[in-house]
């Protein structure tokens, strides 16, 4: 009986692992919504250089995203911005999406449609940039509900 139940409580948890994956710290359990702010994410070696994301749309894995991702701290050039979506989905493994629709908005904003998050769980938007001659990267965590 111990064992039966075992398996179906193992069986029961990686599935609900296959469902939601890992990522980094994320408000778990809210859908971002119309208007809603992430905190800011900042480089560790350059702490007053950081990003937020500003949601436009209900984020959810069947419909797609629009946001608007802003920079602080730094002077970017719009052609040198990357932005894009990040699964982790534990043990090394990842997965990403299709490339988004960029729009630089103003210096250091820009306009993110196209984003599909299509999968429910621990997303990251990753925004990367050169920073004095270097690549520098600012994960910004996403949590899909639905
Ligand atoms: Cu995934």
């Amino acid at each position: 009986m111990t064992k039966f139940f075992s398996i179906v409580i193992t069986s029961i948890l990686s599935g609900s692992i296959a469902l939601a994956c890992h990522g980094g710290e994320v408000d778990k359990g809210t859908t971002p919504q119309p208007g809603d702010k992430t905190k800011q994410y900042c480089l560790s070696d350059e702490t007053s250089v950081c990003s937020f994301i500003w949601f436009q749309s209900h984020i959810n894995s069947n419909t797609p995203g629009k946001f608007v991702v802003k920079v602080l701290g730094a002077e970017l050039n719009g052609t040198d911005v990357k932005v894009d979506l990040w699964m982790d989905m534990g043990n090394g493994h990842g997965h990403g999406s299709a490339p988004v629709k960029m729009t630089e908005i103003s210096q250091n904003t820009y306009q993110i449609e196209e984003a599909h998050f299509i999968m429910a769980g621990e997303w990251l938007v990753r925004v990367q940039f050169t920073l004095n001659g270097k690549l520098a990267k600012i994960e910004i965590p996403v949590y899909v509900s639905e």
